[in-house]
């Protein structure tokens, strides 16, 4: 058995009953074998086990009231995965179907996405299985206050710091900042995603969704082709999808797709990113609303889409974009995708394609941007806003937007070169995950047992 071999079998003994996390261990460890085998030291130091095991795990209970004098209780999580290179950094998810296995999933990925960034920071995740759905402010306030409670005990400035992912946008920072500040009496950058108001760094909001283009944009250059012009899928319709979309238009391609957990939206004229943000941002309400704004786009409810199959990616384009969730995408779709001309996939979700789908677009040598490379550009400007936050200054938005850029092209190149430099040009799977890897696992062998 080779080593990755071994520690695989491990933990899906130990860990059956988490298939994500196994899912999201199984896509690096299987790009290492390489850098493994040159490199004696990292079973010497056990480092792959060492770095699929979080270095800790802290849940607590969250109960809180709602607006009809109920008490409610849910489950809360963060995850400290690795702090090698830096303090603990990620988001929280607050989702129904978030659990401890789900929340190491994305820990995990988190480490090695944000040692691409080349910025100083460890990896983290943490959330609730609280659904915000249909919830006043004042509930996702309490619930946000009840979090802290207890979550304030383990974060800091330079020790954790969170941010938002789905169901965690600037108003649930808002929240939780004012209860970590009443708690602490402090004023840190303790948390990303704020509000301007009190710390957030401008573009912050665009982050995501702009860095996943500009990361569509720098392997397409690679290959002499680019956006402008082209027809564009993409999925989700919350913070990533909504400002990959904006990116989109602005650099002359036409989006022309968003789903989200209730349904789809085809408008072949293009996204119009303004009513989106209405629908989305403001009324927060499904994309049936945009479908009434919007006389030329075509509604789908998911009811009438075909058993494990997602109909966006039966839409004919030259680039996707994943922006929902894991999972979205499996084996059927990736070959339809590919089928239909599709040249290029950048994810902005985290995990989005199945283990059989990533194989597909590897194997199929179309320009193929890993979650963890291409959505990276979130909690890059994230350490950007700590940045800002630690010297006290604030930086304009076409500041924080030129090193975000840069910061993407980076992760390209570093994936890129790393993907020639163990053999295999083009795949950057193995590029972004040897390449975060290294970093991670150097520093953890220097900083001894
Ligand atoms: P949001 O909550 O803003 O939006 C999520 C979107 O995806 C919504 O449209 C939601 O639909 C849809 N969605 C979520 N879960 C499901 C599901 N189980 N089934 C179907 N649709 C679903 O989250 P973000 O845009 O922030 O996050 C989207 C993805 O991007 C996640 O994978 C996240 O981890 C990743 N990501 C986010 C970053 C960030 O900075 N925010 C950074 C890097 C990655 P509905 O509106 O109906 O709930
Ligand atoms: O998955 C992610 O990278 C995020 N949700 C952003 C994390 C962050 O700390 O900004």
């Amino acid at each position: 058995m080779t080593y990755t071999e071994e520690v695989m079998a491990k933990l899906k003994s130990q860990y059956s009953y988490e298939p994500e996390f196994l899912q999201a261990v199984q896509e690096v460890l299987g790009s290492l074998s390489p850098v493994l085998e040159k490199n004696e030291k990292y079973r010497k130091n056990r480092i792959l086990e060492r770095l699929t095991e979080p270095e800790r795990t802290i849940g607590f209970r969250v109960d809180w009231v709602d607006d009809a004098g109920n008490i409610q209780v849910n489950r809360g999580w963060r995850v400290q995965f690795n702090s090698a290179i830096g303090p603990y950094k990620g988001g929280l998810r607050l989702h129904p179907s978030v659990n401890l296995g789900v929340l190491k999933f994305l820990g995990f990925e988190q480490i090695f996405k944000n040692s691409l960034t080349g910025l100083a920071i460890g990896g983290a995740k943490g959330g609730s299985d609280f659904d915000p759905k249909g919830k006043s402010d004042m509930e996702i306030m309490r619930f946000c206050q009840s979090f802290m409670n207890e979550l304030f005990r383990y974060i800091g400035a330079t020790i954790d710091v969170p941010a938002g992912d789905i169901g965690v946008g600037g108003r649930e920072i808002g929240y939780l900042y004012g209860r970590w500040k009443k708690l602490t009496r402090s004023y840190e950058g303790v948390l990303t995603g704020k509000n301007i108001l009190f710390g957030g760094s401008l573009a912050r909001t665009e982050a995501t969704g702009y860095g996943v283009v500009y990361f569509a944009q720098a392997m397409l250059a690679d290959r002499k082709e680019n956006l402008a012009g082209k027809t564009c899928v993409v999925s989700g319709a919350g913070n990533v999808a909504i400002y990959c979309c904006q990116k989109l238009r602005q650099i002359g391609a036409l989006p022309v797709t968003v789903t989200d957990s209730r349904g789809m939206i085809v408008d072949p004229d293009g996204i119009n990113v303004e009513v989106l943000q209405k629908v989305k941002e403001v009324e927060r309400a499904s994309l049936a609303r945009y479908a009434e704004l919007v006389p030329g786009a075509k509604y789908t409810p998911a009811s009438a889409y075909a058993e494990g199959r997602h109909p966006v990616w039966d839409v004919p384009c030259f680039a996707a974009f994943p922006c929902a969730t894991q999972n979205e995408l499996n084996l059927a779709d990736a070959q339809a995708l590919i089928k239909n001309g599709c040249k290029c996939v950048a994810e902005g979700a985290n995990m989005p394609s199945t283990l059989e789908a990533v194989h597909d677009f590897v194997s199929s040598g179309i320009a193929y941007g890993p979650a963890k490379a291409a959505n990276a550009g979130g909690v890059a400007t994230s350490q950007l806003e700590m940045a800002q936050n630690a010297e006290m200054q604030s930086w304009t938005f076409e500041e924080v937007d030129k090193k975000l850029k840069q910061i993407m092209d980076n992760i390209y190149k570093n994936a890129a070169d790393t993907a020639r430099e163990f053999g295999r040009p083009g795949n950057l799977v193995m590029g972004a995950n040897i390449a975060g890897f290294r970093k991670v696992a150097d520093a953890m062998i220097a900083q001894g047992i």
